[in-house]
């Protein structure tokens, strides 16, 4: 009973404003037929996106909500939801936006490379680029961003600021992410690079990323910079073992 408990996954999937998208992407979750579990990690959403989930959790019991008090941040909502996971009994733990960018259809594979992996990417630039509906500046931005992640870092991975992503356990039991401070892109990129800097195998399996047609991006102009510095951070620590 309790292997077969731990074969389990969880997707936790952060949330601030998405009552016009949490209904679809969580039925296209458990429409996979996947053992897997969702957590909602909500920051008091002023849209009533948490009443939303309470009312589909009643009769959805593979459903959960971790309500937080307010807006803090999508890496502070991944921390706490990744507390959460490491707190009960799940083997896979992924991350994914609530804005439908991140199709559930992919979810398959990710798990069935995770059997294999330690971590796995929904990567957006393995086969070219496939991303869906972003202006022609946010999607140099977003491809620079790793070529200058990659040459800095050494991480030898083509998105590592993909929010599509699975984990197993015994990465987030050793990769310490209550240090990783950092929220937006670069808590995407720290956790990969913790990752693969601990030796754990990362693979990248090609998605096709949507940008959102409904609700507010929250992407802002400190997210960017944070990410620039926080490279050279990472570089710097774990040339001299600190990280
Ligand atoms: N709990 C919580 N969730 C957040 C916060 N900021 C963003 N999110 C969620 O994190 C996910 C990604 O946010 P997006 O606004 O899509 O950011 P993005 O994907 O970088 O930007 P776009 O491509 O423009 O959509 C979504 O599910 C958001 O609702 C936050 O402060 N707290
Ligand atoms: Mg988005």
């Amino acid at each position: 009973m309790i292997a077969e408990k731990r074969e389990r996954g969880l997707v936790i999937i952060p949330t601030y404003d998405e009552r016009e998208n949490i209904q679809r992407v969580v039925r296209g979750i458990f429409d996979q037929a996947l053992p897997l579990d969702i957590l909602v990690v909500d920051d008091a959403s002023p849209d009533g996106t948490a009443s939303l989930v309470e009312s589909m959790m009643t009769d959805e019991g593979r459903l959960h909500l971790l309500r937080r008090s307010g807006k803090m941040g999508l890496g502070s909502a991944y921390r706490d939801g990744m507390r959460w996971a490491l707190a009960r009994e799940y083997e896979y733990i992924f991350e994914m936006d609530a804005d439908l960018s991140h199709d559930p259809k992919y979810l398959p594979s990710l798990l069935f490379e995770l059997k294999e992996f330690d971590v796995v990417l929904g990567s957006r630039y393995v086969q070219g680029v496939n991303v869906v509906n972003w202006p022609l500046g946010r999607l140099l931005l977003s491809w620079f961003a790793n070529l200058y992640s990659r040459v800095v870092t050494g991480l030898p991975v083509a998105d590592s600021t993909s929010g599509f992503k699975g984990f197993r356990r015994r990465v987030l039991d050793k990769i310490d992410f209550e240090r990783v401070r950092s929220d937006g892109y670069s808590f995407q990129i720290e956790m990969v690079f913790r990752a693969w800097k601990l030796g754990f195998r990362v693979k990248e399996i090609s998605i096709t990323f949507v940008e959102r047609r409904s609700g507010i991006s929250k992407m802002s102009k400190g997210v960017i910079w944070e990410a620039v510095w926080m490279v050279w951070y990472l570089r710097i620590m774990s040339m001299f073992r600190l990280l």
